[in-house]
């Protein structure tokens, strides 16, 4: 298994999980761009916005869930917040995952 988000969510490799379902994992982003940067990753190995399905729809959904959910826990709502995907050569982890980043933004991802 090559894939490092993969390898996170299989906890070969650490990442202090803020949040974990039977589809889907959140942790922080190791080079945060924001107050608060969290990556929302589908345990499905899904490449890339690309490669979703129809089949996927619920997933998302659950998906947007934790993202909301993240955004009450970190007091965002009435802040400044915003969900990334990244695709194609901006991309650099060949897993799907939503960045949220909230607060005050140091960079663009
Ligand atoms: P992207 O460019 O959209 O593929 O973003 C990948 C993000 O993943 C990037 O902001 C840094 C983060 N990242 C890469 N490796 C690790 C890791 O081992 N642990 C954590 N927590 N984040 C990682």
């Amino acid at each position: 298994m090559d894939c490092l988000f993969c390898q996170i969510i299989a906890k070969k490799l650490p990442a202090k999980l803020v949040f974990e379902s039977d589809s889907i994992i959140a942790f922080p982003d190791i080079n945060p761009s924001a107050r608060v940067h969290i990556l929302i990753v589908p345990k499905k190995h899904i490449i890339g916005l690309q490669d979703l399905k129809k089949e996927d729809g619920e997933l998302l959904s659950e998906i947007f869930e934790v993202v909301n959910e993240l955004v009450t826990r970190y007091n965002l709502k009435d802040n400044l917040y915003r969900v990334v995907v990244n695709g194609g050569k901006a991309q650099h982890v060949s897993h799907i995952h939503f960045h949220l980043l909230g607060g005050e933004l140091k960079k663009f991802v």
